[in-house]
């Protein structure tokens, strides 16, 4: 039977198919999905792990004790799992284990874009890239057999145009004896114990395996030489494949689905049978600079950009460009946004806990925040243009650490450091117990709106869900307490006057004080209150609540007499009743409509838990 999938159903699919057993991961786009997939079925244990180096150990040990395991992340992801799949590379497991991270090209929901194929080399581990759903799902199951047979962790690397486009794919059962018990772990100490006297000595086994891999990639049908006009030769993998074919289709190509080790065999042949040499590949010349290596002449970032996505219309405006295609064959539109389109800044939803934060953090002017990733990264946007910084997960405490010590208070700036609480569990609690073992006297804050909310709901250790039901919630004040953080407070993210106070504390507390500000993201518990209007008599145009930046606020046409400026209006259909534009009204000109309450939204047959209003 035949079905549309996007590639990370597909990747689900594989896991199933091929037996997996434990699945693990950190949400990310573009790859959060494939995990949100494999908990449809039964047979595979799954969960979102801490952060990806916890995703990825999970998996390691889940593969040590015999079990195919398989460990999920967005490109960035491969960053902080680094540390783990390094060793796993020298001690091998018991069952296969498959790294998929999905790089994104363009950088449309990523801090850096970086390509992630140069983790294979670094690491020395091989790596299969699929081009669509089918290749998907398939190179699960091909990167399992690998991985057992040649005792290595295999990378399947995908991106977002193969994470989130569907194409058909085959499927099959569950063909993998899963239910059998593997055998009892024998002690092997020269495997398993890293430690440099038995790590050394597989250096050399190392680098013999990328050799032997290596001439099997001329083997492997996945990658496979199509001949058609001998005057041009292109190495493509990935979607890049598909696209060069539409815009080349009787060139000759050397089409590759495992991209570390290198097929040589097969790249000399197309190199000796060819005219031009051409490799087409997203990002970083990758291929190009093993072929040059190889001392084969070839084209590819002499034309192409190092960076962004290349679609169709790009391979060909480059390479008509280069003179490889003549300039009448261009025939795709390249889709680049009119100058003219008004920018459209994304904002915190209505409803949003996070906004009493940056409403009180955008009047604290010479206050340095340090802030994260997440949707509150948002507060660096209209209206707010609150923060300073963003980076890394985690890095909104480290680096506000960083700033102390770097002795900011002498110039009378004083810091905040902001992660969320995903954030927080992530990469937060090692700069927390930083800051208190080495004396610090950071104010940090963790904005706890009770879920993973700008990947998509996921769970969290701060949550009394998982992934697959109940799971034991850790209180973050009290994680705070536990490493020693004396001065912690605790304010409700809908009083916007108590957030204000809780930051003012925190700033004046000499030590290290740690701020929660408490209050669900709207699509997980808040529900709706009764939608909010504004008297129009009373309003006099003063635009202090346009400063929240809620969308459900906006200009109405009608001007205030005395300061000729517009009123406020309240869009019904988008208000969800926080009550933080009634709290700021200087005028009390906002209220709740008593007569007709807004049927309850996502989770909202519970009031709302935060302003005490909202019924
Ligand atoms: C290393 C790494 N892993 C994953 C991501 C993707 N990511 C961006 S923000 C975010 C989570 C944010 O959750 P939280 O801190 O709770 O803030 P919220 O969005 O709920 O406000 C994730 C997982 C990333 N950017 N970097």
């Amino acid at each position: 039977m035949k079905k549309i999938m996007t590639g990370n159903e597909a990747i689900a699919r594989g896991a199933y198919e091929y037996g997996v057993k434990v699945a693990t991961g950190y949400p990310g786009t573009p790859s959060s999905e494939i995990l949100e997939n494999i908990t449809q079925y039964k047979e595979i244990y799954s969960e979102w792990s801490t952060n990806e180096k916890v995703a990825t150990e999970a998996a390691i040990g889940a593969a040590y004790a015999g079990r195919r395991a398989i460990t999920t992340m967005k490109q960035v992801g491969m960053n902080v799992a680094s540390d783990a799949f390094f060793f796993a590379v020298y001690t091998g497991m018991r069952a296969g284990l498959l790294i998929v991270a999905a790089d994104d090209p363009g950088m449309f929901s990523s801090q850096n874009e970086q390509d992630n194929r140069h983790y294979a080399r670094f690491a020395k581990m091989p790596m299969l890239e699929p081009g669509d759903s089918q290749e998907a799902k398939d190179f699960v199951g091909l990167g399992l057999e690998l991985s057992e047979k040649w005792d290595v962790p295999v990378l399947l690397r995908t991106c977002m145009r193969v994470s989130h486009s569907a194409s058909p794919v085959e499927l099959g059962e569950r063909n993998w004896d899963d239910e059998a018990l593997p055998p009892k772990w024998v002690r092997n100490q020269e495997k398993y114990v890293c430690t440099a006297m038995w790590a050394k000595k597989k250096r050399p086994m190392i680098e013999e395996r990328l050799v032997k891999l290596s001439e099997l990639a001329d083997t492997m049908p996945i990658n496979r030489l199509e001949w058609g006009d001998r005057k041009l030769g292109i190495i493509a993998s990935g979607p890049a494949y598909y696209y060069a074919r539409e815009v080349f289709p009787n060139a000759s190509f050397l089409k590759l689905g495992m991209t570390f080790p290198l097929a040589k065999g097969l790249v000399r042949e197309l190199a000796a049978g060819v005219e031009t040499l051409l490799v087409i590949e997203e990002l970083d010349p990758f291929i190009e600079d093993q072929v040059k290596a190889m001392g084969i002449p070839c084209r590819g970032k002499d034309i192409f950009p190092a960076y962004g996505e290349l679609l169709p219309a790009d391979i060909e405006h480059y390479c008509a460009e280069a003179g490889l295609l003549p300039k009448e064959k261009v025939t795709v539109k390249r889709e680049i946004a009119p100058k003219d389109l008004p920018g459209r800044s994304p904002v915190l939803c209505p409803g949003c806990p996070h906004r009493s934060t940056f409403y009180n953090l955008a009047k604290m002017k010479d206050l340095i925040i340090v802030s994260d990733i997440g949707c509150y990264n948002l507060g660096a946007l209209a209206p707010f243009f609150a923060t300073d910084f963003m980076g890394s997960m985690g890095a909104g405490f480290g680096v506000a650490h960083g700033f102390e010590i770097g002795d900011i208070k002498k110039t009378g700036q004083k810091v905040l450091g902001i992660v969320g609480d995903s954030t927080f569990f992530h990469n937060g609690v090692t700069p927390l117990l930083n800051v208190v073992h080495n004396g610090g006297n950071s104010t940090l804050m963790v904005l706890d709106n009770g879920t993973t909310a700008m990947t998509g709901h996921q769970d969290h250790p701060g949550l009394d869900k998982t992934l697959h039901g109940p799971g034991k919630r850790v209180d973050i004040a009290n994680l705070a307490r536990a490493c020693g953080v004396e001065h912690v407070i605790k304010v409700n993210a809908f009083d916007v006057k108590g957030v204000e106070k809780a930051i003012k504390e925190g700033l004046a507390y000499e030590g290290p004080s740690f701020i929660v500000v408490e209050g669900p993201c709207f699509f997980v518990g808040q529900g709706s209150g009764p939608v909010y209007e504004v008297d129009t008599a009373t309003c006099n145009g003063c635009t202090l609540c346009f400063r929240l930046g809620c969308p459900a606020i906006v200009q109405s046409d009608e001007l205030d007499e005395k300061t000729g400026r517009p009123k406020a209006w309240i869009d019904p259909v988008l208000c969800v009743g926080c009550d933080m534009c009634a709290q700021i009204c200087p005028r009390h000109a906002i209220g709740p409509v008593v007569t007709e309450a807004k049927p309850a939204s996502g989770n909202g047959s519970k009031p709302c838990a935060g302003c005490g209003t909202a019924g």
